[in-house]
């Protein structure tokens, strides 16, 4: 599925060094990343940090200029949904004489949030309620919001991740990356299926 929120965290993972830094979002970021990320060479560091108890969506961004200042890395990344980025983005307000980090903020936009549909909640009887109640999207521009904060921002395919990600433009960064979420149930259940299918095989 190379456009889905699977292939962008697995993009982001391959992205990140040895000796790099990321930083998850909730939602659905860590658990796309939890399924889709390859085991790193043994022996090599990698630093992958999320925020849990009773921290959700808030302060992700916060999180990881934070984490990308006090540790010495040889990247820093973030991976995180946009209402996550939406609800932190407050983050990237820096003052001028403030260290500003090097990081690359890579927001999975798909304009709410897919883990609803996930769920319950995302079923065909509750659809009428479910975007206003559950997927609360926004419609927010976040190529302006980055301009009104002076943060450097890029909006690519999925496909166009990789080489977006191999050419960092320094300092703090957003590369946001445009999904549709209408698909996302439907892809859950195919990765339950292919999943049950593989473990009923061996
Ligand atoms: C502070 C806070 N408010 C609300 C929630 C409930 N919540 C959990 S996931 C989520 C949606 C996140 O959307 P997004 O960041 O776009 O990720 P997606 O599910 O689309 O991947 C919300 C509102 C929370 N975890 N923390
Ligand atoms: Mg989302």
């Amino acid at each position: 599925h190379p456009d889905s929120g699977l292939a962008v965290a697995r993009t982001v993972a391959e992205a990140l060094p040895p000796d790099g830094l990321l930083v998850v979002g909730a939602s659905q970021p860590i658990r796309d990343l939890d399924v889709v990320a390859r085991p790193w060479t043994v022996g090599e560091r990698r630093y992958v940090v999320a925020n849990r108890g009773l921290a959700g969506i808030d302060g992700t961004v916060s999180t990881a200029v934070g984490a990308a200042l006090a540790r010495d890395s040889s990247r820093a990344l973030a991976l995180m949904g946009d209402l996550t980025f939406l609800h932190g983005s407050n983050g990237m307000l820096i003052g001028p004489d403030e260290p500003r980090p090097d990081l690359t903020v890579v927001v999975v936009n798909d304009d709410g949030g897919a883990i609803f549909s996930t769920l319950e909640q995302g079923g065909p009887e509750h659809a009428d309620a479910f975007e206003r109640v559950f997927a609360t999207p926004t419609g927010a521009d976040l190529g302006a919001l980055c301009a009104g904060y002076r943060v450097a921002h890029r909006r690519v395919e999925p496909a166009g991740l990789a080489a977006a990600l191999a050419l960092p433009t320094g300092g703090l960064e957003v590369v946001e990356v445009v999904l549709r979420r209408d698909d996302r149930r439907a892809l859950d259940a195919a990765l339950r299926s292919a999943t049950a299918a593989a473990l009923a095989d061996d």
